[in-house]
């Protein structure tokens, strides 16, 4: 034994065998079922602590091969990320059908009732890069990977049915506009700022999609509470080669909840990874996630009757007016081993579709069906990024495509082509192979767009009149906080210039939120739009929430001495609506409780700010609430919860922190509830099931 050897003591941490080194660092070693640590190719690793040195003083010699590998393997972790959509987050499930539409499309994923075809899924916002936070107003994207048995199909969709722009062409000069401006390299993951205004308000074609990024529908609670759309119109091909357009639609289950914009501006702060960590923690939980996939279905004469046309991707059709048809479920139910391995390197590709689905002439898909392909290659590095087995098919798949960086699929034998003599396959298959829809195409060579595309303003005017009081304001604030960032004033008028075809009150509230000091004219519209198109509620968020709390969360402030027994009856409440309660104290330890019992915390308070929850309870003890008056971050606990609108259910000892928080006894509304008995648990929750107390929000938004 060396001195060395001879020096480590053993100790055991946890029940795992670790040696301590002589400058006390923890060697742990390869004893019982920990196997022996190795290099890439499988020799066995002495000391990882320590690079070979001449000496115990240095220099470290050349020789060390461990020490280069590990370094080299290391200086190349990192892999470009997505150009855009590059935060996301994915999770697996499966998808099953319920209804058949095996009338209209080959396809077995929508012709088998009951069979379950394994699912990837993965959310994302836009234009940050992929280490911004959740919480920025931005299109989520909504890409699936269904692995049927007829080949992968991946509808890469978003949480918002329409896109900014027409033509693909125009996709470079848009994510150019909305990302970092390359100067100055920010603002990050933020379209508040002159160069996104600039493209979008000299591109009237973007104001229908602005009108949505303004909504709360670009600041989603969770991942599981927002739809999902396919966005353009695909097809379905039957047997005969007929076909038939479709809408996709993916319906949370959970019901549609988003949060208001100053809360998401602190949950920014308080959890980057608050949309990651809720779906983590939903499914982790065994709260799975649940979507209904709905079809739109219709023909050309159907389409022909709209004033726009089905091939432009700004434009959606009401569900009044072509109900969904809804034809299966998408669960969610196991979170990644691997977040690089899966999340990272899932590649989405807009052209993987199986037989009996087909695409349109829509120009934003026909461009898509080229970008996707191109960024894999270049993402992922080479053309084998299908054999990475969150991209491989689970059918069978057979070609004769080979080499290349990194190829792992290897076939054996001579022919490696076809037709062959060697009498070895595979080979076409004119019966189960895939046929796109015979269209007749004709026409000359052109760079024009349909003159049904030119209508910018119709739907933007029905998606706004189509909202709730509230969500209107809330268009409205955000469109005065996007353009109070551009410096450049011209660019703020030219925006209210759209706005005033779209609603004049809309646009007068902008322009007097940035007190623009006269109201531009309207801008010209290409095709006078038309104002009588009627509500469409199923465009409204608060229209189409839940009706019960469940997968929500509740954030209750505790302290020593809190009354156990009106803490029990929040718990049991909450458990029978499905609802999370998190304990907020003043140590993460927890608190003791009247009852004696320590109740470990979930958060200490300055970690857990009223933003992470969609509701809260005061439940602090009379000496606790004389504590927490001076604690700047209880008080605005209450006071954000009070200031978003959110339920607030309090004990009478817990008063004296409503008050500090700004809550005088007239500021007491229906939305704030008194909790005496454990009963009164039930009651609030009960009110919990409409998510926001919205009467409050005018008296709390003065500015
Ligand atoms: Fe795209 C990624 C959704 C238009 C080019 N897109 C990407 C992702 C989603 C969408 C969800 C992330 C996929 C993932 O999680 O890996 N994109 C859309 C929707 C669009 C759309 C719903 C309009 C209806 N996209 C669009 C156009 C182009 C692209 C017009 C180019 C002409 N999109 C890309 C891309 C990305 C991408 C550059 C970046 C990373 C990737 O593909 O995998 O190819």
């Amino acid at each position: 034994m060396s001195d060395e050897e001879t020096q480590r003591k053993k100790v055991t941490i946890d029940d795992q065998t670790i040696q301590r080194g002589p400058q006390g660092a923890t060697h742990q070693v390869a004893e019982g079922d920990i196997p022996t640590l190795t290099t890439q190719q499988g020799t066995p690793v002495a000391d990882d602590q320590n690079t070979y040195k001449a000496g115990a003083r240095g220099p470290t010699l050349l020789e060390d091969f461990h020490f280069r590998e590990k370094i080299f393997h290391f200086d190349h972790e990192r892999i470009p990320e997505r150009v855009v959509h590059a935060r996301g987050y994915g999770a697996h499930g499966f998808f099953e059908l319920t209804d058949s539409l095996g009338d209209l499309t080959t396809a077995s994923v929508l012709s088998k009732v009951g069979e379950r075809v394994p699912a990837f899924v993965r959310f994302s916002t836009v234009a940050g890069n992929k280490g911004s936070f959740d919480l920025a107003r931005d299109v989520r994207g909504f890409a699936v990977k269904l692995y049927t048995e007829q080949g992968n199909w991946d509808l890469v969709g978003n949480n918002i049915p329409v896109f900014f722009i027409q033509d693909a062409i125009k996709f470079p000069d848009m994510v150019h506009a909305v990302k970092e401006e390359p100067d100055r390299g920010f603002p990050q993951a933020q379209s508040a700022h002159d160069n996104f205004w600039d493209f979008a308000s000299l591109s009237p074609e973007t104001v229908h999609m602005l009108l949505w990024i303004m909504s709360d529908r670009a600041i989603p609670r969770s991942f599981r509470f927002m739809e999902g759309f396919g966005v353009h119109s695909f097809r379905l091909i039957d047997a005969q080669g007929k076909s038939t357009y479709v809408k996709f639609h993916w319906k949370p289950k959970q019901g549609l909840q988003s949060v208001v914009w100053n809360e998401a501006l602190k949950i920014n702060g308080a959890d980057p990874d608050f949309h990651r960590r809720d779906l983590w923690d939903a499914i982790t939980s065994g709260n799975y996630p649940e979507w209904e996939l709905g079809v739109q279905l219709f023909d050309d004469e159907f389409a022909d009757k709209f004033d726009f046309d089905i091939l432009d991707a700004t434009k959606l059709i009401p569900e009044e007016i072509l109900p969904i048809r809804r034809i299966g479920r998408l669960v969610l139910d196991r979170v990644v081993d691997n977040f690089f391995a899966e999340t990272e390197q899932v590649a989405f590709c807009t052209q993987n579709v199986v037989p009996g689905i087909g695409f349109t002439n829509d120009p934003l898909l026909q461009g898509r069906n080229f970008s996707y392909l191109d960024t894999q290659t270049k993402r992922l590095g080479g053309p084998n990024f299908t054999h990475i087995p969150i991209n491989a098919p689970k059918c069978p798949f057979h070609n004769f495509q080979q080499d290349g960086h990194m190829a792992m699929h290897n076939p054996k034998g001579r022919a490696n082509y076809e037709p062959n003599s060697w009498g070895a396959g595979p080979r076409e298959n004119p019966k189960t192979g895939y046929n796109a829809n015979a269209e007749q195409i004709d026409g000359p060579k052109t760079r024009e767009r349909g003159e049904r595309f030119a209508d910018h303003y119709s739907q933007a005017r029905q998606f706004f009149i189509s909202q709730t009081q509230p969500e209107q304001t809330h268009i409205k604030n955000a469109f005065v906080f996007e353009l109070s960032k551009c410096e450049n004033p011209a660019i703020r008028s030219r925006v209210v210039s759209h706005l005033l075809n779209v609603d004049e009150t809309l646009a007068k509230g902008v322009a007097e939120g940035l007190r623009l000091e006269k109201l531009p004219q309207a801008a010209p519209p290409a095709r006078t739009p038309i104002t009588n198109l009627p509500p469409s509620p199923a465009l409204s968020i608060v229209k189409n929430g839940p009706g019960n709390f469940s997968g929500r969360k509740i954030g209750v402030l505790v302290t020593d001495d809190t009354d156990a027994a009106l803490l029990d009856g929040v718990l049991a409440a909450a458990k029978t609506e499905n609802t999370i309660v998190e304990l907020v104290a003043p140590a993460v330890g927890g608190v003791k409780t009247t009852d004696g019992k320590l109740r470990p915390a979930g958060q200490k308070i300055v970690g857990g700010p009223s933003v992470l929850y969609d509701a809260v309870i005061v439940l602090t003890s009379a000496e606790g609430t004389k504590l927490l008056l001076g604690e700047s971050t209880a008080r605005d606990f209450v006071a954000d919860a009070f200031a978003h609108a959110k339920f607030i259910g309090f004990g009478e000892d817990a008063a004296p922190l409503l008050e500090k928080a700004g809550i005088t006894k007239s500021d007491l509304d229906d939305g704030i509830l008194l909790l005496q008995k454990a009963a009164d648990a039930t009651k609030f929750i009960e009110k919990c099931r409409d998510l926001r107390f919205w009467a409050r929000e005018p008296k709390t938004h003065a500015v």
